[in-house]
């Protein structure tokens, strides 16, 4: 995003150097006020810009982490958007304040369906549910860093329940259930997905699966095999049958979503404290990874490696003179 651009929606006069704290200081409010458009701004920022992104996340970090994260994946075309669009809109009008998060719905599917999404978009944020796509690895450069970034804007704008779309694990590197409170696996009677959901690891991480396009010939026959394979070795687990299309079993799915939430809400700090273990730990390995290339390619390591060349030194004893520069 252009800052200079933003600098003057958000009144700034000063504009030429970044300022990062101000720009925060200035839209942070008004997100907190309920402005969209600022809040698609800052989640843009989060995307594009690392000094913006670490700015933002230093000052909201302490009133986020409440908001509960429904994961919902599956293999492409099973019907996850149709299904999200029900959900969120139904939720809405239950109570909730909702946002979506699509993480690249372009990286998999062709343009035209993208543009699906978008009429799909309009009708959601007709109710009062945000909804934004996560195109990109964001400035951190992890997919999922940046996913738990946008959620945490997200909390912070008050939203109470946050979507998140993703292609199955398996498919990408993102395994969303590593990042919600709450999976739902959303499958499809039509492409074998018994042995795609075993393939893909799918069959150990929902609380929820979903046999969508229940309307289709298969759907029954494949509930009965999630029933057996998954429920029935995890009681805690629960499957049904919908349909996006038509409605079919869609109060249903939202009632267990609803017994869910409290449960999750319960033990949300043990799963956080988690999480934040493993966030904390790609920030420090790409910290540790750029000192470490700025080392590697600095004058002195030049020297060793001569000295390498030359006999007079063994990589072992050059690799732990470079670590103890490090600091670490
Ligand atoms: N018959 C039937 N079609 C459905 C149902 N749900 C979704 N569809 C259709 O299935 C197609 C794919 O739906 P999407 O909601 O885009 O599926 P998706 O899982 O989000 O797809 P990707 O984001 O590409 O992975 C669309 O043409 C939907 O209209 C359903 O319950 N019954
Ligand atoms: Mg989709």
């Amino acid at each position: 995003m252009n800052l200079l651009y933003l600098s003057r929606y958000l009144n700034l006069s000063v504009v030429g150097v970044c300022m990062p704290k101000e720009i925060v200081s200035r839209i942070l409010p008004k997100i907190k006020a309920g402005d969209r458009l600022s809040l698609g701004r800052a989640m843009t920022l989060m995307e594009e810009n690392a000094q913006m992104s670490r700015e933002l996340i230093k000052s909201i970090f302490r009133e986020t982490g409440k908001a509960i994260v429904i994961g919902v994946t599956g293999p492409g075309g099973a019907g996850k958007s149709t299904l999200i669009n029900e959900l969120a809109v139904r939720l809405q009008k239950g109570g909730h304040k909702v946002a979506v998060l699509a993480v690249d719905p372009t990286s998999h599917i062709t343009g035209g369906a993208f543009l699906g999404d978008r009429a799909r978009m309009s009708l959601l944020t007709d109710c009062g549910v945000y909804m934004r796509s996560i195109g990109s690895r964001g400035a951190t450069g992890a997919v999922s860093a940046s996913i738990r970034n946008m959620i945490r804007l997200a909390d912070y704008a008050g939203y109470d329940l946050v979507v998140v779309e993703s292609v199955g694990a398996g498919q990408t590197e993102v395994d969303i259930s590593k990042i919600a409170d709450i999976t739902a696996v959303v499958l499809n009677p039509k492409t074998g997905d018994q042995l795609q959901m075993v393939k893909a690891g799918l069959t150990e991480i929902g609380d929820i699966y979903v046999v969508n396009k229940g309307d289709l010939e298969g759907a029954s026959m494949l509930l009965s095999a999630v029933r057996d394979y998954i429920c029935d070795s995890k009681p805690e687990t629960f499957a049904l049958k919908t349909s996006a299309k038509t409605g079919t079993g869609i109060p249903a799915l939202i009632e267990r979503v609803e017994i869910l939430i409290p449960e999750k809400r319960a033990t949300k700090p043990a799963r956080e404290k988690e999480m934040l273990k493993s966030e904390l730990s790609g920030i420090l390995s790409t910290l540790v990874r750029s000192k470490v290339s700025s080392l590697v390619e600095g004058e002195e390591c030049a020297k060793m490696i001569e000295e390498m060349t030359a006999g007079k030194t063994d990589i072992v004893t050059v690799a732990e003179k470079i670590y103890s520069q490090t600091g670490l």
